[in-house]
């Protein structure tokens, strides 16, 4: 029984050896880095289409694709390929020089979205800063509100980004508490109110701009009430104030159209994308306008460093191809209804799940379970057991976003392997 004993053996050897990889990334992370996530304990080293590996050469299906910046899947051959070869030619110039990639870029999105005019920028935070700035300016020359008035309606529970201004208006304490003096100019309304919106116009004589998530994400994917986006937008042109969609999360085929806003036919005053518009390979953000409002930014008023730069020109155009040639909208369409719908079959009979909600692939659980509580964290860990990755969002809400490049056949794998999950902790 030599054999016996010696694979025992080196299956232990493997399993400490292999267990200590995914330990030793973990515990690089915890004594160097800040500690300002706090990840699901899995140790990613490669990505390819729906699936990323661990250290450990375990295969998972990715269900966050990296907060909706992967929609195109991991690692997709044309993005990277463009990446690669621009690579090669030119990555960065700044901009006290024209490139040959950015024009093209700019006229390439900017016919892709229907407006005149585009701003490149790199993060997704720096997009929304940038079109509140577009916003406050067009005020002070256009609306002609006076200087230094200028207020912008937001939304209770939204989530734009990180920097000082953008947690100025959050209500999370967690993002907002200690970072203080805040960025006024802020006027908070409850989300999907039509009725808050509009008396927020018309109490308040220097409102710019409404910025607002179509979909609310991070708050847990907050669908709002049918005609609410086109109804927003109408009081929005009644009172001359230009309305912001920070498509950041819910653009780029996410929802089952190209923007979230397509679904009610709203043309945005300004549109702020980022994520999936690189497709996750490189950091990628714009802000897309007519020029009318576009025109108010004049040379030396706003830039940065990367800023349309010649590699994200390329991988950008990749990018937005890709969605393009797979019909990615369609697929997340088509396959959101099966997610929603096999999964309401589970609920009408689970005692832990109250609900699915969302569009196209971006689709949240609520667990029954207290904001604080560790359920949702618990099916998290478990999913990961089985082969699946998802990260519960505010407490008791899981949040289901994976790669807008699935087949049906791998869905209702990740149904099944879902539903398998939550009937161990019913
Ligand atoms: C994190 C979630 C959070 C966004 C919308 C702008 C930005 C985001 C609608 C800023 C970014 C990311 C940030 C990341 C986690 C993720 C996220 F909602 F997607 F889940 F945080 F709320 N507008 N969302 O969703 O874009 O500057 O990050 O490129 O900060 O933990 P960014």
């Amino acid at each position: 029984m030599q054999i016996g004993k010696t694979f025992i053996f080196k299956f232990f050897i493997m399993s400490v050896v292999e267990k200590s990889l995914s330990q030793e990334a973990i515990s690089l992370e915890n004594k160097f880095g800040a500690h300002n996530y706090h990840p699901l304990p899995v140790v990613l080293e490669r990505g390819e289409g729906v699936y990323v590996w661990d250290v450990e050469g375990k295969r998972y299906y990715d269900f966050l694709s990296a907060y909706s910046a992967v929609n195109q899947g991991h690692c997709h051959p044309k993005i990277v390929s463009a990446l690669a070869n621009q690579a090669q030619k030119l990555t960065l110039t700044s901009r006290a020089f024209y490139n040959d990639m950015l024009g093209k870029y700019e006229q390439f999105a900017a016919n892709y979205f229907g407006f005149d005019k585009l701003l490149p920028m790199n993060t997704g935070a720096e997009a929304v800063e940038t079109a509140i700035k577009i916003c406050r300016r067009w005020a002070y020359v256009e609306k002609k509100i006076p200087e230094n008035q200028a207020e912008i309606i937001v939304c209770s529970n939204n989530f734009h980004g990180r920097t000082t201004t953008i947690i100025s208006f959050s209500n999370d304490p967690v993002a907002r508490k200690n970072f203080g003096p805040y960025t006024q100019g802020f006027i908070k309304v409850a989300y999907d109110d039509l009725e808050a919106l509009e008396h927020a116009l018309k109490e308040h004589a220097n409102v710019a701009g409404f910025l607002v998530e179509p979909i609310q994400g991070e708050a847990g994917v907050y669908v709002p009430s049918d005609g609410y986006l086109r109804k927003a937008k109408a009081l929005c042109e009644q009172y001359n104030v230009l309305f912001i969609a920070d498509e950041v999360q819910t653009g780029i085929a996410r929802t089952g159209k190209l923007l979230a806003v397509d679904h009610e036919e709203v043309k945005p005053d300004v549109l702020v994308l980022g994520k999936a518009l690189s497709g996750g390979v490189y950091p990628v953000s714009a802000v897309l306008a007519d020029s009318p409002i576009m025109n108010v930014i004049t040379p030396g008023s706003h830039g940065s460093t990367f800023g349309g730069n010649p590699l994200a020109a390329a991988v950008a155009m990749a990018a937005l191809e890709v969605v393009r040639d797979e019909h990615l909208a369609e697929n997340a369409d088509r396959l959101g209804h099966i997610f929603r719908d096999e999964l309401n079959k589970y609920i009408e009979h689970s005692i832990i799940v109250q609900k699915v909600r969302g569009k196209g692939l971006l689709n949240a659980i609520v667990i029954d379970d207290s904001e604080d509580g560790d359920t949702a964290w618990n099916i998290c860990l478990r999913l990961r057991d089985h082969g699946l990755l998802a990260k519960p969002t505010h407490g008791n809400i899981i949040r289901f976003a994976p790669p807008l490049v699935m087949t049906e056949t791998q869905l209702r794998d990740c149904i099944s392997i879902i539903i398998k999950t939550l009937k161990e902790f019913e």
